[in-house]
């Protein structure tokens, strides 16, 4: 028995992407849906067995109608080849959920119940399915749980990992944990391997499998990832990323330090942002001089990337290079305040640096500046 299975999940169709203007969410949203609609063509090409999605596939606070209609004509599209639906808690499945509403083609199962159901795929291999109905508060869905036949047998649900939960803890302190588990449950349960949604970092355990989110959702995002091919054989499942990203989204660094006034800045940005496309962050950090404001309009995205959608800007670690002998020597209100500082015996010397450049920042009346 050999049998191909294209997994995905967390692709957070409807995802609201708040942090960008009107037209940059119509466009990330319409690159989610790009997105799932390679992953229905890549079903068809690599002529899997089916189509299985861990969850999350859209979010319930957001959906409209219409990704209803989307995904049911997007699945049709793959009849007879069977497509496995188990709703997360995002996606939690409940009298209002789009997989209550939509009439699905009949290739499409949805696993509503919280406790695992057997689909059978093909002679010898049970693809056992299981579903949050609540958007918080579902416990793992082993509980006691064996299965009841032989040939090979997958769970797929989503859930939280314990072992790796740290780790992804520290990563988004929101992922608290739903439908937790340890790894040690899926054999012991019967099951070869489980195929999961939840954390958004892709991980390949020995028995169990995150695809990651297929397109990116955050800046910042690394790893290869997207829909894994998985094949299970006699005794043994291989896995196979395929990138399936629709959108350009990119994270980029700046170094300002020997910046001393903006027109150095906006070209060293502008160099830096020249090769990239579409959605970017740009954090920027360094020494640079007295004069220069990291939040003038001559670092906006008309200014430096207008072949850009989307210009984040994140102001990281700057710091500013005062000659402070110079200001010291100055018969001013912050030539005096420097000279106050600097005779205080009561700070020791990075107390009386920091308090000099947050004294120096407010007298010059900017507020952009982190002091370090
Ligand atoms: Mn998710």
């Amino acid at each position: 028995m050999a049998a191909k299975l294209l997994l995905f999940s967390d692709l957070h169709l409807d995802r609201p992407f708040r942090w960008a203007s009107a037209e940059g969410r119509r466009t990330r949203r319409r690159n989610l849906r790009d997105t799932l609609s390679r992953i229905v063509d890549l079903a068809g090409e690599l002529e899997v067995d089916a189509l299985c999605c861990g969850g999350d596939l859209y979010e319930h606070e957001h959906f409209v109608p219409d990704t209803g209609d989307f995904l049911r004509g997007a699945f049709e599209a793959l009849y007879p080849i069977p497509v496995l639906l188990a709703p997360g808690n995002h996606d939690w499945y409940g009298p209002a959920s789009l997989y209550h509403h939509v009439e699905w083609s009949p290739n499409v199962v949805v696993f509503s119940d919280a406790h695992f159901s057997p689909v059978e795929l093909v002679d010898g291999l049970t693809v056992w399915g299981a579903g949050h109905q609540a958007p918080a508060g579902t416990r793992g869905p082993f509980g006691g749980f064996h299965v009841d036949r032989g040939g090979a047998n997958l769970a797929m649900f989503h859930g939280s990992e314990m072992s790796g939960f740290t780790a992804a803890a520290e990563q988004d302190p929101t992922k608290v944990a739903h439908a937790p588990f340890r790894v040690e449950e899926v054999p012991a349960a019967g099951f070869d391997h489980a195929l999961l949604g939840h954390y958004h970092r892709p991980h390949a355990g020995e028995h169990h499998t995150y695809p990651g989110n297929p397109d990116p959702l955050e800046f910042g995002e690394d790893g290869q990832r997207g829909a894994v091919l998985v094949t299970v054989g006699d005794g043994s499942v291989s896995r196979e990323w395929f990138t399936v990203s629709c959108s350009d989204v990119g994270d980029v660094a700046v170094d300002l330090s020997g910046v001393s006034y903006v027109d150095e800045a906006r070209q060293r940005v502008s160099a830096a942002l020249a090769a990239h496309r579409g959605f970017v962050r740009l954090t920027l950090h360094g020494e640079v001089g007295e004069h220069v404001d990291v939040q003038s309009a001559e670092l906006s995205l008309e200014a430096v990337a207008p072949q850009l959608e989307e210009l984040v800007v994140r102001v990281g670690a700057i710091t500013v290079a005062y000659d402070l002998d110079a200001i010291a020597a100055e018969r001013s209100v912050r030539g005096q305040f420097v000279r106050s500082v600097e005779e205080s015996a009561d700070l020791d010397e990075e107390q009386r640096r920091r308090v000099i450049i947050t004294g120096l920042r407010a007298l010059a009346g900017r507020n952009d500046l982190a002091v370090r």
